[in-house]
């Protein structure tokens, strides 16, 4: 492997946790880049299910090394909580560290999200109510408080009062709601940079010196590409950069280090938020989906909108994350719905077929599905061991997805468990 990328492609939740839980069984050290607790990674392990939302997966092997790194936002309480859970079902976090630069999601975050929100009205993006925005915000302004200054009282509680002030006259100000008590938050957070302190760890070292020494080292991806804050469906995407490029910013290492950037995705198509979704399925064949695939978020329990698989944001995903394999996941959810269909490209009104994805919503906005039917399957093929004992027809569906993608399927999923992951 020696250093891989993991990236979700389409809008997230392609059951990244699943692919990233495996090759971190072969990995020296797991390292996450981006976003913060509005991920969410399910991993299933000898009929035990963990949810992870901040730690990275490879921290149920007790000698792999576990980064957060400096592009990552961190909700302190969610961390702790997160590395509690794990003590108590005997998994120790001692091989857990985190950058000194990572931001700290403050209660004023958390706070703002939601009220930015409702002021957006209609407009609204439709976030996971974390913090994300607001913490990405702050860090761009320049005024954020970062991990080291967390784990020392004197520099926290010398910058949490000056921006603590001036979220105060945002909150009583702009949004004519009650202060918060600065003081009570400084000191709950000194509380919670004292047990987070043994973590402390440049990060950016740490991962240049596993790559250096040819060690195997797993970047885990969070959220999806068409989420990214560049190159998603911006504005209905998160604030940080799912892409493999996100890696190296997220980390500290250049893109020279990395070897393998797979692409995780799902035999259909979901999202979760507002936002455009050209195969969406508003009907029953939807809703049959969403049931049988369990489609309902990790992090927030909210309904996915299901549609059909989509070349076209695919073939996007492999050109702007240089994807050098495909994991599909979830060929089981297909089974006994009929017919399937895959998007092939997109028709403007004058009859124009584009195979590219648009850059703007505007553009979007003028586009319509072209579909292909390729034929379904009833067989159960949850207890497939390998890929050669896929019925035909499904090996002729992950065959069509790969020449539409342009880029080879490596792995293909029937099911959520470590051993329904077909390599091939
Ligand atoms: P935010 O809270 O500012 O990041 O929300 C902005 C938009 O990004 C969407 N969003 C997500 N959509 C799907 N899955 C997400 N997280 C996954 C999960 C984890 C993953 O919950 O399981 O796949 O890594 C996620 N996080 C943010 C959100 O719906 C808004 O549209
Ligand atoms: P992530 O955010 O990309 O890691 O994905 P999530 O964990 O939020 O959501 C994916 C869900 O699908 C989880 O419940 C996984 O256990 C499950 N899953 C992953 N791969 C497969 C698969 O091939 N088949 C089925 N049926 N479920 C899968
Ligand atoms: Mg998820």
């Amino acid at each position: 492997m020696p250093a891989s990328v993991v990236v979700g492609v389409q809008w997230g939740d392609e059951g990244k946790g699943k692919i990233i839980d495996i090759l971190a069984s072969r990995a020296d050290v797991v390292v996450r880049s981006q976003g913060g607790n509005n991920a969410g990674h399910t991993v299933e392990n000898n009929g035990e299910v963990y949810k992870l939302h901040l730690i990275p997966s490879g921290i149920l092997y007790p000698d792999t090394e576990c980064l957060i790194g400096a592009g990552v936002v961190i909700d302190p309480k969610v961390v702790l909580e997160e590395i509690d859970g794990l003590k108590t079902r005997g998994i120790t976090c001692d091989n857990l560290k985190i950058d000194p630069r990572a931001h700290i999601i403050m209660p004023w975050h958390i706070k703002l999200d939601s009220l930015s929100e409702k002021l957006r009205g209609k407009a609204e993006i439709g976030t996971t109510g974390r913090g994300i925005g607001p913490c990405y915000m702050d860090k761009a302004e320049r005024s954020g408080i970062r991990f080291y200054d967390l784990v020392h009282p004197v520099l926290l509680k010398e910058k949490a009062s000056l921006v603590g002030e001036i979220k105060n006259l945002y909150l009583t100000k702009i949004y004519e709601t009650e202060p918060m008590d600065v003081n009570a938050i400084i000191d709950e957070y000194i509380e919670y940079g004292r047990r987070l302190r043994p973590y402390l760890a440049d990060v950016s070292v740490l991962a240049y010196e596993a790559c250096k020494a040819g060690k195997n080292v797993l970047f885990e991806g969070a959220q999806g590409t068409q989420l990214d804050l560049d190159f998603g469906t911006y504005p209905f995407v998160t604030s940080s950069h799912p892409l493999s490029a996100g890696v190296c910013t997220g980390t500290g290492v250049g893109p020279t280090v990395i070897d393998e950037v797979y692409g995780v995705a799902k035999a259909y198509t979901t999202r979760v938020g507002k936002g455009p979704f050209p195969t969406e399925l508003l009907d029953e064949m939807g809703d049959l989906i969403r049931n049988k695939g369990h489609e309902f978020g990790t992090t927030t329990g909210r309904p996915r909108r299901c549609g059909w698989f989509d070349s076209v944001i695919m073939r996007h995903a492999v050109r702007v994350n240089g994807l050098t394999g495909l994991a599909i996941n979830k060929l089981d959810t297909l089974s006994g719905i009929g017919t399937l269909k895959v998007c092939t490209a997109y028709k403007l009104p004058d009859g124009t077929v584009i195979r590219d994805f648009p850059a703007t919503l505007e553009e979007l906005a003028n586009c319509e599905p072209v579909y292909e039917e390729l034929p379904g399957f009833d067989d159960d093929v949850t207890g497939c061991q390998s890929f050669d004992e896929l019925p035909e027809v499904c090996k002729s569906y992950i065959a069509r997805l790969e020449e539409l993608c342009e880029c080879p399927v490596k792995m293909v999923g029937v099911g959520p468990a470590r051993a329904q992951n077909l390599e091939r």
